[in-house]
Order: C-alpha cells, then structure tokens, then sequence
C-alpha cells in the first residue's frame, strides 16, 4: 500500500484550544483521524506528524523521499517566513499539497505571502480542517492510488 506524510508545523498542535474563529473546534488529533479515514477511502496508509522546528520539518520533508508518495504539507507560520522549507519541498521531487486551515489572503497582509506556494503541486486555502482531506484525495490523485 502506497503511504503518504501528512505535515503540519509551528503550533498546530495548539489546534482546538484558542482560536476556535480561526482554526475551528477539531484538535490535531482529530484531524489526525480525518486524515486517516480519507487516506483509507484511497487505499492509502499515512504518516502523520507535527513539529515546532523548522530543522525537523526539513528532515521529515528528506525522510519522505523513498518511503512516500507525496506529502499534505501545512507548514504554519514558517510558509510565510522559510526559504530553507521551499527548497526542501522543492528538492525532494515528491507531489507536495501545501494546505492552510484559515483562508491565509483574508487575513494580515504578511499572510499573503507564501515561499512554500511557487514550489507546491497544488494548493488548498481556507477550507478549514476538510482541507486535508481535499488535499489527500488531490495527492491520491496524482500519484493515480487504487480508489483516488
Ligand atoms: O491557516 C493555517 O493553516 C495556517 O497555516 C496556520 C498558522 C498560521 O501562522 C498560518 O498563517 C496559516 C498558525 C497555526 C497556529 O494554530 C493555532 C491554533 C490554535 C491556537 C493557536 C494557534
């Protein structure tokens, strides 16, 4: 079975506890679970993971080449700030979905900006946590999983 990283960064692990307005009442926990009953509707298994470190983010972004398919990325408030995280997405040549929970162009003019998007397959932007499932049935199809 074909396995796919799901990413998230700098403080999405707060999900669910401030911010309901903004980031809606699921914990990353849960989007965990949505992740993962999308990824099986598309015969796809999943690595989930959360980091405050933009270094670990790279790692994790390296560790995906050779054991995933593709990655749903949302890289927090690094996607307004990280070249260093650009050219990981950019030199790993995996499918690379960035996805962010608010809609990022409704909000402070420094959210417009992301050095992530030039270098993402596709984008999905202010569609609250249903966003990751969007993006996974995106990842599935491009890489043309079983059920996608
Ligand atoms: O909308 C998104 O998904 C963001 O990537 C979330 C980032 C923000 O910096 C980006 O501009 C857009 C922030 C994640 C922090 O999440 C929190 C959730 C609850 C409480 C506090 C922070």
């Amino acid at each position: 079975m074909a396995s796919i990283l799901i990413l998230n960064g700098p403080n999405l692990n707060l999900l669910g506890t401030r911010e309901p307005e903004v980031y809606g009442h699921e914990s990353l926990a849960d989007v965990e679970a949505l992740c993962r009953a999308e990824a099986a509707t598309h015969g796809l298994d999943v690595e989930f993971a959360q980091s405050n470190h933009e270094g670990a983010l790279i790692d994790a972004l390296h560790a995906a080449r050779g054991t995933h398919a593709g990655v749903v990325f949302n890289p927090g408030a690094y996607t307004h700030t990280s070249v260093a995280l650009a050219d990981a997405v950019s030199g790993i040549r995996l499918p690379v979905i960035e996805v962010h929970i608010s809609n990022v162009h409704a909000r402070e003019s420094f959210r417009h900006h992301s050095f992530i998007s030039p270098v993402a397959k596709s984008i999905v932007v202010g569609a609250g946590t249903n966003g990751y499932r969007l993006g996974i049935a995106q990842l599935a199809h491009l890489i043309g999983s079983g059920r996608g």
